[in-house]
């Protein structure tokens, strides 16, 4: 350790404060863009974000930063749809249902009972049906999807009240749905009184029994403590819900095209990991929200695809998408209507 005189120290503390200076200012990204999302930090996506935007700075040496806003920190999902539109927000992550009140044809995947497992999620969102709602969105000028969908889930119904065993359960029913039509109108058609209340009210919503249930993936029940408000989880499994990677098209292009080759490579990766990581985690999740006091139970699925057809959902929602989506997505489900 050598001593340092008066001067040298001086003449150090100098250097290294440009130095510092220099580097800092190296650091700072050329291009610093806003990621907003409506989950929990603790949820996969974030998690897998997270691992995406610190390989994208490092893979471009730190000319690009991904800040990530999670828990609808920038607002509502209804507030960041026209933030992502006008470019305020770069990306953002959203249900195609909600999505589906700017690009109609995005609420496909919603519908009740289209998918029976994860094999034909993929097979259909990651072929034709995918990219048919792909094309419908790139078609507002405003917003384009990038290549992976992520996973959100299956979708089971919670009360606070009593568990749903068949359609009837749902008569009369406060529920809290997602701010999109077909959520409505599939509740509707279950019996139940649905309302319409954004994620990052829907705790609170629950807690003052403004509502008396909700629905969402178990991932989501968990990770925004749901089962904390919530006593009963009955798996009705009504819907598999997926989130779209959108970005605003302006500021999108506005990237140099390496940069955007090695932003789209790193979080089209991390959604299909997010993918792999939600799957495992729905696994152990029954018996831990169990243990968290959660009271579970089985239902029929025929007898709720029957009451939904019966008070001819398909048939209104096949008119609404028409005939070529529909077909698109019966290709790859099966008969629906
Ligand atoms: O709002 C919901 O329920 C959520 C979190 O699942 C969606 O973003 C659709």
């Amino acid at each position: 350790m050598t001593k340092l005189t008066r001067r040298s120290f001086a003449l150090g503390a100098t250097a290294a404060g440009v130095s510092t200076f220099w580097i800092s200012k190296a650091r700072a990204a050329e291009f610093t863009y806003k990621f907003a999302n409506n989950l929990a930090l603790t949820h996969p996506l974030n998690k897998r974000a997270q691992e995406a935007a610190d390989k994208i700075k490092a893979e471009t040496n730190g000319r690009f930063e991904l800040q990530i806003f999670p828990s609808s920190q920038l607002g509502s999902d209804t507030d960041t749809l026209g933030q992502i539109r006008n470019g305020a927000v770069d990306f953002f992550t959203l249900s195609g249902l909600i999505l589906s009140t700017l690009v109609p044809a995005a609420a496909i995947n919603g519908v009740g009972f289209a998918f029976d497992s994860y094999d034909t999620v993929w097979k259909a969102m990651d072929g034709k049906l995918g990219q048919y709602v792909k094309a419908e969105i790139a078609k507002t000028r405003q917003i384009l999807a990038l290549d992976t969908i992520w996973d959100n889930g299956f979708r089971q119904t919670t009360t606070s009240t009593k568990p749903i065993v068949t359609p009837a359960d749902f008569e009369g029913m406060k529920l809290r749905v997602p701010p999109a039509p077909l959520w409505t109108s599939m509740f509707k058609a279950f019996g139940s009184a649905p309302t319409t209340i954004n994620f990052n009210e829907t705790y609170s919503a629950l807690q003052s029994k403004i509502v008396d249930g909700q629905e969402n993936p178990l991932a989501i029940i968990e990770t925004a403590k749901l089962y904390e408000v919530q006593q009963f989880c009955s798996t009705t499994n009504h819907m598999w819900d997926g989130f779209w990677f959108l970005a605003n098209r302006r500021n999108w292009e506005a990237l140099p095209e390496d940069i955007r080759a090695i932003v789209a490579k790193n979080i089209n990766a991390a959604g299909l990991a997010e993918r792999a990581d939600v799957a495992s985690l729905t696994t152990g999740l029954r018996d831990a929200l169990s243990a968290k006091g959660m009271k579970f139970n089985d239902v029929n699925a025929t007898l709720f695809r029957d009451k939904l057809r019966a008070a001819g959902f398909y048939a209104e929602w096949k008119g609404k998408f028409g005939d070529e989506a529909w077909s698109t997505l019966e290709a790859s489900v099966g008969k629906l209507s």
